[in-house]
């Protein structure tokens, strides 16, 4: 009987030399962990890191069950297809299993694409377990839940498979992949180490994708398994932190405290970061407060979204600029450092609604002392109840799967942020901000070159001054630095 299941994780929007955010593939790292349990083998391609993914891809597969690929919106879904295609030329009848993101919120259109066979709908450790048992007992596909797949001339769409506990999933087998690839450099650590202790989250912003794929539903590794992952990992890797990649890390408090208290007591050393929501981390106690600082907990991410009350209604975010400001104080007081995201381009965006991310954006850089806010711009995510409005007010629909390929927050999707749109939101937070209040990251990197320090000075005088006076007209400096970027 076969026994070797291959497993492809596809390039994402960043291009292989700036991917310094190449992260483990935890997708299929989770998957593979209950088959090497059954005895299968498993042979994982990452398309980042494997220039010629489809030769070593076809070289495995003569012998397989079936080829799984982990697919999210956006730039996977190019490799995902042109990896699809060739293996169909060449071994027509190996079963192609898409699962993750994008098939998980799209079943049905990724399902309708002809190079596509089976896709698994939500977590994928139990269910693709399954599949590759009925594949390799040649068993029908019927009875399992979570899965699309075609029949001849059909497509069959079972239940959906019940929310399992994480804690019932075996550990990531990180034997499979060479860590020292994926530990960056994130400014808070030289070389971070990436885990995710949780998965799904119990809120349902309305431009998330989370509600849509793990419906409201999370669930969270037990504190003792969380910091025995870590130990094992910490002693495979010479990394000084973590940054923890889950949606919501802090939704239960107490479990919070029970990973530092595991992170204290086994006397493991390293920084580390995770992201979470502003009202609850400014309402975590001071004991939690107290105890994520000793075990080495260093920055917070938190999804401000907007300055905006309206707008942060509208996407429903249950939130509040109020409580943006009382989480940047709540984690100043207690000596610890913040990173807020927000979300330039939500369908209805006003000019007031824009100004008002600028100042809450001004009012945590003052409360913090330095310019540390990211953002993104928005983009319908599929199948969300947003789509439907922005398609409405002039975003494009996407009827077939390929049509997903340009999703990017990161430039964004729809027809109002356009070029001029992108250029200004730069030039206000990447330009004047960072250069009036540069935090630690950018004067680490202008130390760097002699060209850029000598640049740095003018432009943090002209910067400040403006961030003083408020005053954003004529971005003649920009113009000057943009058109000297080409020369250093
Ligand atoms: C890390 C990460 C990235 C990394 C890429 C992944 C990596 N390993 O390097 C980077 C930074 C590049 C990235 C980019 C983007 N990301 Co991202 N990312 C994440 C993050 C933080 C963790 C993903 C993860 O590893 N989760 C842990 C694993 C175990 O869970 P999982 O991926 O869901 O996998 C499970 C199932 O989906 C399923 N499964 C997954 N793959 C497969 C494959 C098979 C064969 C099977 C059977 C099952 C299966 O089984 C797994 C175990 O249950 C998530 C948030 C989160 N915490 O999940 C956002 C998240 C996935 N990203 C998101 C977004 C919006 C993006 C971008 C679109 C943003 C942008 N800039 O435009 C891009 C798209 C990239 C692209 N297509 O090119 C969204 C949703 C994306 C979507 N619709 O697909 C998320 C959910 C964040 C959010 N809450 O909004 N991301
Ligand atoms: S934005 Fe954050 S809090 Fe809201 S649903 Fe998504 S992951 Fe959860």
């Amino acid at each position: 009987m076969k026994k070797k299941v291959v497993l492809f994780f596809p390039e994402t929007h960043l291009s292989r030399a700036e991917d310094g955010w190449c992260l483990p593939p935890f997708s299929l790292l989770a998957i593979a962990g209950p088959l090497l349990q059954e005895g299968y083998e498993v042979v994982l391609v990452d398309g980042r890191l494997v220039p010629d993914f489809l030769e070593r891809v076809q070289g495995e597969s003569a012998n397989a069950i079936c080829l799984g690929i982990s697919v999210l919106t956006g730039n996977q879904i190019r490799q995902a297809l042109e990896l699809s295609a060739a293996i169909k030329e060449r071994f027509p009848d190996l079963p192609v299993v898409w699962g993750g993101y994008h098939p998980t919120l799209l079943p049905d259109q990724t399902i309708a694409n002809p190079l596509v066979d089976v896709v698994v709908r939500g977590q994928g450790e139990l269910t693709f377990k399954r599949l590759v048992q009925a594949l390799a007992s040649g068993a029908s596909l019927r009875g399992i839940p979570g899965l699309s797949f075609k029949e001849p001339g059909r497509i069959v769409c079972n239940d959906e498979a019940p929310f399992t506990d994480v804690n019932e999933f075996p550990p990531m087998p990180f034997s499979l992949v060479d860590l020292s690839r994926h530990l960056p450099d994130l400014g808070f650590a030289r070389r971070t180490l990436s885990y995710v202790t949780s998965q799904g989250c119990p809120h349902h912003c309305e431009f998330c994708a989370e509600s849509t794929a793990y419906k409201v539903r999370w669930s969270g590794l037990a504190p003792a398994r969380v910091a025995q992952d870590l130990e094992a990992l910490l002693g495979r890797c010479e990394a000084d932190g973590v940054i923890l990649v889950d949606n919501n890390f802090f939704v239960n408090e107490e479990r919070v405290q029970g990973i530092c208290r595991e992170i204290l007591r086994r006397g493991l050393s390293f920084k580390w970061a995770a992201q979470g929501r502003a009202d609850r981390v400014a309402s975590l106690s001071d004991e939690t407060f107290a105890l994520l600082k000793q075990s080495g907990f260093t920055v917070f991410h938190v999804g401000a979204e907007s300055g905006s009350d309206a707008q942060l209604e509208q996407v429903s975010k249950r939130s509040s600029r109020q409580t943006t400001i009382d989480c940047a104080r709540a984690v100043k007081a207690h000596g610890l450092h913040i990173s807020f995201g927000f979300i330039f381009g939500f369908p209805g965006e006003t000019e007031a609604d824009i100004q008002q991310n600028f100042s809450l954006m001004e009012e945590v850089t003052d409360i913090q002392g330095s310019y540390d806010c990211i953002y993104h711009f928005y983009a319908p995510s599929p199948g969300s109840p947003m789509l439907e409005a922005s398609v409405q007010r002039g975003a494009e629909d996407h009827p077939l799967l390929e049509d997903w390929i340009g999703y990017n927050t990161s430039r964004g999707i729809t027809s109002w942020v356009d070029a001029a749109y992108i250029d200004r939101i730069r030039w206000r937070t990447d330009f004047v901000y960072a250069y009036a209040r540069p935090n630690f990251m950018l004067r680490q990197r202008l130390a760097g070159s002699p060209a850029r320090r000598l640049l740095y000075y003018p432009l943090h005088v002209i910067n400040r001054l403006r961030y003083r006076l408020k005053f954003y007209a004529f971005p003649l400096d920009w113009w000057i630095y943009r058109t000297l970027r080409g020369v250093w």
